[in-house]
């Protein structure tokens, strides 16, 4: 079966690499700030198994697109002779590089049914070198819109908008590095009206696009969930003799082993999340602290006081009481306006950080972390990281991380989260308590 297929055009260094990186939730493909960074023509599938939602094809920017017009132009052709012209040209120069920027951008246009995306700066001026290349698109006769991307601070759209209007039935804003989800589902839902052809299948593969959201995201909780869960309960089992055991050292260890279990969550997330290239080449720390450090522990974590009230409610009832004590509200991730007051513990969490037990003369184990906030404060930063991860356009490189502290909770949902981490803790869970978790974890997701 045939998909939706559309080519990305522009002059060069205006976001056109961008765009299809948002837009196929693929970080493979190159972006820089030098013009001429893609130099042939790539076609990007965005598909699940067998079904492509739609393919987008990346090309170079024109390079000499006021002489193409001009040879398009000789003997001044009728509307319909137009598109033969451009055929013929790709015939007569695709062997002459001085085209050759052109010939690849061309080529998939000319192709086969495909509509064409064209990208501008509306950051920047209109000037009439953009005329030609409109003037050579409506030469190739196809279904077409124009996207207005900004990529400094000026904003010209007034301008733009006057003059895309004369060539292209729809003028969208998208921009490839902030856009939201719904941001991406309207720009489909714009091609849908361009291409009559693929109206029915796009509004299938929005839907598909929406499942397959959901579906990430469920496939991220369920991540979180078991390797949290893991982590909690994770032992540390070293064979020593008793009388030379350097705890300290045993200690260290088992935080190494922790974090890099850790590390190892955030691996998985961004995989699951199609991070797999340019992003957080050092995964390591994306918060820009370790897990085991005091800025985790007072942005993540809870406050003394929260973690004094849920360790003293009983029952979901009590927790109902308590809500209506607080305000029905709690601020799930951490206390940092405690730590704005310069409230540093010495100490990991509040208690100590775990056991150790020597199971033998030979044999000591540790773990696991006995701290409640410990449990917390590893929850908090992998929904963070997911929710970081599942905001962030594949175009978007950066991989400095801002923290949001914007989950709000209640005081029954955290002791709910308490009883299954102590379960988790005492190895005393079960599937129905991981899926519980699971759930739990699915509607922190944004
Ligand atoms: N601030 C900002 N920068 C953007 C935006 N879109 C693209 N850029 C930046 O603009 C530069 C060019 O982006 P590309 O996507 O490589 O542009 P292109 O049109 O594919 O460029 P060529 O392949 O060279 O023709 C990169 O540095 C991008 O990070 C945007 O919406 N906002
Ligand atoms: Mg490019």
């Amino acid at each position: 079966m045939s998909h939706p297929k559309f080519v990305v055009v522009g002059h060069p260094n205006k976001g056109k690499s961008s765009i299809v990186s948002t837009l196929t939730l693929d970080d493979s493909i190159a972006i820089s700030d030098k013009p001429g960074t893609t130099t042939k023509a790539r076609s990007f599938m965005l598909k699940k198994g067998d079904r492509v939602f739609y393919e987008l094809i990346d090309t170079p920017g024109f390079q000499r697109p006021r002489k193409l017009l001009k040879i398009l132009q000789r003997g001044n052709p009728n509307a319909n002779e137009r598109p033969k012209r451009v055929l013929e040209f790709l015939d007569a120069y695709c062997s002459d590089s001085a085209f050759k920027d052109e010939c690849e951008l061309l080529k998939p246009i000319m192709d086969d049914d495909s509509g064409i995306i064209y990208v501008v700066d509306a950051s920047k001026p209109y000037s009439d070198e953009f005329e030609y290349e409109m003037e050579i698109l409506r030469y190739c006769a196809k279904p077409s819109m124009a996207i207005l991307n900004y990529i400094g601070d000026g904003d010209y759209t007034k301008e733009w908008e006057s003059v895309l209007g004369q060539y292209f039935r729809i003028i969208k804003p998208f921009n490839p590095l902030k856009a939201t989800f719904s941001d991406h589902i309207d720009l489909i839902e714009a091609l849908r009206h361009i291409t009559p052809k693929w109206n029915k299948q796009l509004k299938e593969s929005i839907e598909l696009l929406k499942e397959y959201r959901k579906s990430q995201k469920r496939e991220v909780a369920k991540l979180i969930a078991k390797e949290v869960s893991e982590i909690i309960g994770y032992k540390l089992t070293k064979s020593s003799h008793l009388l030379n055991i350097d705890e300290d050292r045993l200690k260290e260890e088992f935080k190494k082993e922790l974090a890099s279990k850790e590390e190892r969550l955030f691996k998985d997330i961004k995989d699951t999340l199609n991070f797999k290239n340019s992003l957080f080449e050092m995964p390591k720390n994306p918060f820009g602290f370790e897990l085991f450090s005091n800025e985790s522990k007072e942005i993540f974590g809870l406050s003394k006081e929260k973690l004094v009230l849920i360790s003293t409610i009983g029952s979901a009832t009590a927790g109902g009481l308590i809500d209506l004590a607080v305000g029905g509200h709690s601020f799930f991730l951490g206390t940092i306006i405690g730590a704005a007051a310069g409230f540093v513990g010495a100490s990991y969490g509040y208690d100590e950080l775990a056991k150790i037990k020597f199971l033998s003369n030979k044999v000591v184990e540790i773990g696991p972390v006995s701290d409640p906030n410990f449990s917390f404060i590893l929850l908090n930063r992998a929904v963070n990281f997911a929710n970081r991860l599942l905001n962030q356009t594949h175009a978007n490189r950066e991989a400095k991380f801002e923290v949001a502290l914007n989950n709000e909770i209640s005081i029954k949902q955290l002791k709910n989260f308490d009883s299954l981490h102590s379960k988790f803790r005492d190895k005393k869970a079960n599937q129905k308590d991981l899926k519980k978790y699971e759930e739990m974890i699915y509607e922190l997701l944004e």
